[in-house]
């Protein structure tokens, strides 16, 4: 009833992943009111929503792991050198648990809009059902990786089975035993699925339209020793990360370029680190994503690879990527991949050249022929770093909506603010490095800036910051001009946009690396919020 007063809030976080909850534990930690909102009934975020067989993270879990709390990566015992998602799950638990998260954290709530009163200053943020909340700040924690997407396939609608997607698997583990499945997409989410599906199903067709890069996790349960040498070294390793690594992660760097080293030298190192597994295998040169002739030799040794592992020539060649440099989409890491097209029960079907026709009551068709299945699978993946974003009703100044201000691709300033929306901070952003780190990385750094900008404004009585637009507008071409310096915009990845049909084609994350936007990001904040627009009081409403 309008007697009733709106809840208020200093800051309203949308999401409870990895962002969303270290965000409130900072806020609180500043004597800030803030309540986060979550459309799930878990904390957790992409690690919540995940659930498919064989989901696991390709950073390995004593680095894909929060920093913040030295207690907390003591003590936390990651089992395995990649953890799987149960286990990451588990650790959002844990620490949602361990620093009290849960009492400010509103479930089962989605935001649906969210909309800026120039004349108070204040968000008014609309809640699934209707209810309203009022904030001074609002912080999209929503994620990047989190709008999972069906395509349009005529006939979906008429399948008789389940149908599933990765990014949205259902709580209660899928028994595929004396199934046939059909799994569509080969990015990582069905390079990791596709294994273990084939152990229990009857027979498991793929259907790849892009062929992809992966490498082999060599995965392996975490000896004490190995802990400890991490937890010894955390400092360093932490540090390193931070500042040091281009994507976030602490490994050794490469010094040299793919044709300082002879044929047999190059061959022997890229042998060594495909041993070893993990996406450190692209840094065995340092301009693999920089120019193509040498990028090429990774790419022919990996092919090298898929063509000794599968026994049949045709799939062979079929599983061998061609389409884009690699490392210019997510490298992907897996578990037996390539090895599942040797077992009898497992089929690939080529959609790059024959699109699929349709989905009728029973099977996927492709050139005329019925692949009859009883189950699909779609690992088609997300509407990256947007999507999520895309989904809220945001209106900022004069009414404008963000989605209109960003039909033309996403606009931002380091990725954290949109010039004309107020006092909304955005946690890896599309313009920050975000989707090409370690997340969690990338996250505590957002949220600690974040966090820092607000005690500024708090200290100096200002009511409003903003990205101003002029630095934004030089972010923007900052952020193309050095995506356009490496190979990765030759890729159709979801980077560019590329997977959604209609989707601007814009270079999404920025590229620099972390150390190095780290630093900007430190330089204007040092330099009083450079390029930010702060005020004390309401702006004054135009005539
Ligand atoms: P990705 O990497 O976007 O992969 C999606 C896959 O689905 C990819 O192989 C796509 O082929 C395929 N796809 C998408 N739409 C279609 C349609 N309409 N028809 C056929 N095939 C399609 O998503 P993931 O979930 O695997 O991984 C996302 C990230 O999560 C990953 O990079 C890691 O960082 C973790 P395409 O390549 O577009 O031809």
């Amino acid at each position: 009833s309008p007697a009733e007063s709106t809840e208020a809030y200093d800051v309203v976080v949308v999401g409870a992943g990895f962002a969303g909850i270290y965000m409130l534990h900072r806020l609180r930690g500043l004597g800030f009111s803030a309540r986060v909102y979550e459309q799930g009934d878990g904390v957790g975020g992409t690690w919540y929503w995940n659930r498919y067989p064989g989901a696991r993270c390709d950073v390995e879990s004593m680095q894909y792991s929060y920093s913040f709390s030295e207690e907390l990566q003591q003590e936390w015992q990651w089992s395995e050198r990649y953890a799987p998602q149960a286990e990451i799950l588990k650790y959002a638990n844990h620490v949602a648990d361990r620093f009290d998260l849960r009492r400010d954290i509103q479930f089962d709530t989605r935001i649906e809009r969210a909309v800026f009163d120039e004349r108070t200053n204040i968000w008014l943020v609309t809640m699934s059902g209707g209810r309203e909340v009022e904030a001074r700040f609002v912080v999209l924690a929503t994620g990047c990786l989190s709008n999972a997407r069906k395509p349009e396939i005529k006939g979906l609608e008429s399948f008789k089975g389940p149908v599933y997607h990765t990014g949205n698997w259902p709580h209660e583990p899928v028994d595929f035993t004396g199934q046939r499945v059909g799994l569509i997409g080969t990015g990582s989410s069905g390079i990791q699925s596709a294994p273990i599906i084939a152990e229990q199903a009857r027979q498991l067709t793929v259907f790849q339209r892009t062929a992809n890069f992966s490498i082999p996790a060599r995965n392996a349960t975490l000896t004490d020793e190995e802990r400890e040498t991490f937890r010894k070294n955390y400092p360093e390793i932490r540090r390193f990360a931070r500042e040091v690594a281009r994507n976030g992660i602490y490994a050794e760097q490469p010094d040299r370029g793919a044709f300082d080293d002879s044929d047999m030298t190059r061959r022997g190192k890229y042998d060594a680190r495909w041993e070893r597994g993990g996406l450190t295998f692209m840094y065995a040169y340092n301009n693999l994503g920089l120019d193509r002739t040498a990028n090429d030799t990774a790419a022919d040794f990996v092919r090298s690879k898929i063509a000794e592992i599968v026994r049949d020539p045709a799939t062979a060649k079929l599983l061998q990527p061609n389409s884009h440099p690699i490392g210019t989409k997510r490298i992907c890491i897996d578990t037996d991949y390539f090895a599942t097209f040797n077992r009898p029960n497992v089929s690939l079907v080529d959609i790059k050249a024959n699109p699929i026709q349709e989905v009728t009551a029973n099977a996927v068709r492709v050139a005329g022929t019925d692949h009859e299945v009883d189950t699909l699978v779609m690992a088609t993946g997300f509407d990256a770093m947007t999507g999520s974003v895309a989904k809220i009703d945001i209106r900022g100044r004069d009414g404008q909506t963000l989605n209109q201000k960003w039909a033309e691709g996403p606009k931002t300033y380091l990725g954290l603010m949109s010039a004309g929306f107020p006092n909304l901070f955005i946690i890896t952003g599309p313009g920050s490095p975000s989707v090409l780190s370690n997340m969690i990385v990338s996250i505590e750094q957002h949220v600690d800036w974040i966090a820092d900008g607000l005690v500024h404004l708090r200290r100096q009585g200002m009511a409003t910051i903003e990205a101003g637009s002029e630095a934004e507008e030089r972010w923007v071409a900052h952020v193309n001009e050095v995506a356009a310096g490496t190979l990765y915009p030759q890729a159709n990845s979801w980077y560019m946009g590329a997977n959604i049909p209609g989707k601007p084609r814009i270079f999404m994350p920025y590229i620099g690396g972390v150390g190095v936007y780290r630093r900007i990001c430190d330089e204007v904040a040092a330099k009083g919020y450079e390029g930010f627009v702060m005020e004390a009081e309401v702006r004054s409403r135009r005539a």
